[in-house]
């Protein structure tokens, strides 16, 4: 018999291994259930992973939105809450940090990233205008088409094919926003959308050679560009990793390049930003920026506090400065690579190459035998928390939602789940579990028979819609 020698994950990908560049300080319990506790609470929540009871979850992959753990230095900050209505200094502080990593002039802020989309949509999109955008994400869209704006995919065509190997799959296709210019003219652009590490794409990057690209093409027709800064400091690591010449370049200073290609950004801080509420929008353009803080006062509260308190911002101003160091970001991409590899060597479909924050797993890969009518994602969320109590996302077809005009389904070519990482949260032995949990439902794909909607909200339909199993 030939001895075994266990080896490190590490070892086991040929390299040497990392670690997280923190320690842990304080633990909350995790509640182990069974599966017949589990049959009963997905019932209830109507299969759609959104209306499950927290406490009803054992491992929490829904969304790396307002999930990470905070630091020691974030919770100090919190106790310098200056909670004053007007002129908080929390403000200031983060206004500053905004500046200073992001380069942007002007700063409003908002209480999460679709507060930021809001008033951005409202003040920069005439009805009729359209909006290049590569690809959708379902709270942008939706403030764009309510502010009569007219959504246009202009990613490149690889990013709808979730096998294809390209390592900035989030980059713009610059001759379809040629195309459109020379159909549309100028004039009917409100601007180009543009987001770092495309969400629906699996976490996707741009490169910085497309955002230079995009700039000078922008310059040519007097058109603005907008980024969606939600996830850009993990999309400066993989310029760092995959762009020639950045290598040696810090994540920040990667990061702040690439904003100063662009007139102005918006950002859910409860992602990159560590933070568990927040955001911001931020511009150059002095005008605009007028418009966009009298319309603060109107929708969030004051311009110096945006619905927040005083010591979220100060969490958001610290949380900034941490997000960008290079060995917390190199950890956080590594810890949702290390979850893809397993995955991969299994020979589980994902989303390839792996993106910044989830693990997008492809249910058309694992259930062919289902239409996409009978919902393969939202079944394979199901199927997921079924097994394991592990809390996954659908992101397909009913999260891409209804064609305002004609009111059919959209038929997105993705049809993911996806495994969500929360920043700082979990430990390799949860991605572990995570990856048996898994793999035991994609041996059990051929028994999945699909889901129907049974109820079916107006708006943004994935959060509360209800399905029974055919
Ligand atoms: C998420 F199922 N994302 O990924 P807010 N831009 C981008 C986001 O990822 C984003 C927002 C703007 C979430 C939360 C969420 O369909 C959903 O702070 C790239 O959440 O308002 C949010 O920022 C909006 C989950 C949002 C969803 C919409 O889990």
């Amino acid at each position: 018999m030939t001895e075994h020698i266990p080896q490190t994950m590490g070892q086991q990908f040929g390299r040497r291994s990392w670690a997280e560049p923190w320690k842990i300080k304080m633990v909350e319990p995790l509640r182990m259930n069974t599966r017949e506790d589990r049959a009963r609470a997905a019932a209830e929540a109507g299969y759609n992973t959104f209306l499950l009871r927290s406490e009803d979850v054992y491992i929490d992959l829904l969304t790396d939105s307002g999930t990470s753990a905070m630091s020691d230095r974030q919770w100090a900050g919190m106790m310098t809450g200056d909670e004053a209505y007007a002129g908080s200094r929390n403000f200031y502080n983060l206004e500053n940090a905004i500046q200073t990593y992001y380069g942007y002039k002007h700063v409003v802020p908002t209480h999460q990233g679709r507060g930021a989309e809001h008033l951005i949509s409202q003040a920069a999109i005439k009805p009729g205008q359209f909006v290049p955008g590569n690809m959708y994400f379902t709270t942008t869209r939706l403030h764009q088409e309510m502010a009569g704006g007219i959504f246009v995919d202009v990613i490149i065509d690889e990013a709808h094919d979730p096998t294809f190997l390209h390592p900035f799959k989030g980059n713009i296709d610059l001759d379809k926003v040629k195309a459109l210019i020379d159909r549309e003219g100028a004039g009917k652009i409100a601007y180009i959308s543009l987001a770092g590490t495309v969400n629906m794409a699996g976490g996707q990057p741009v490169s910085m050679a497309n955002v230079k690209a995009l700039r000078s093409l922008c310059d040519q027709h007097g058109i603005k560009i907008y980024l969606d800064a939600t996830r850009m400091v993990e999309n400066a690591l993989f310029i760092q990793e995959r762009e020639e010449g950045y290598a040696d370049t810090p994540i920040a200073a990667i990061l702040h390049e690439f904003c100063g290609y662009t007139d102005g950004a918006w950002m859910s801080a409860k992602k990159d930003s560590l933070v568990n509420i927040g955001g911001w929008l931020a511009v150059n353009d002095w005008d605009l920026f007028e418009e966009l803080r009298n319309m603060v006062v109107v929708f969030e509260g004051l311009h110096t506090y945006g619905g927040l308190a005083g010591r979220d911002m100060e969490a958001m101003a610290i949380g900034i400065v941490e997000s960008v160091q290079d060995d917390h970001v190199r950890s956080r991409v590594g810890q949702v690579r290390y979850l893809g590899e397993l995955l991969t060597d299994w020979g589980i479909p994902i989303v390839q190459p792996v993106g910044g924050h989830a693990i997008f797993l492809d249910a058309k890969g694992f259930y062919p035998h289902l239409q996409q009518t009978a919902f393969p994602a939202q079944t394979l969320a199901a199927e997921l928390y079924l097994d394991s109590g592990i809390r996954s996302m659908e992101r397909g077809i009913v999260s891409a939602g209804r064609n305002p005009k004609t009111g059919d389904h959209y038929y997105p070519k993705l049809e993911l789940t996806r495994l969500t990482i929360p920043r700082r949260v979990y430990t390799q032995a949860h991605m572990d579990v995570v990856a048996e949990s898994v793999k035991a439902v994609y041996d059990g794909r051929e028994q999945a028979r699909g889901l129907q909607m049974v109820y079916e909200p107006r708006y943004l339909r994935f959060f509360q819609a209800r399905f029974e199993r055919l």
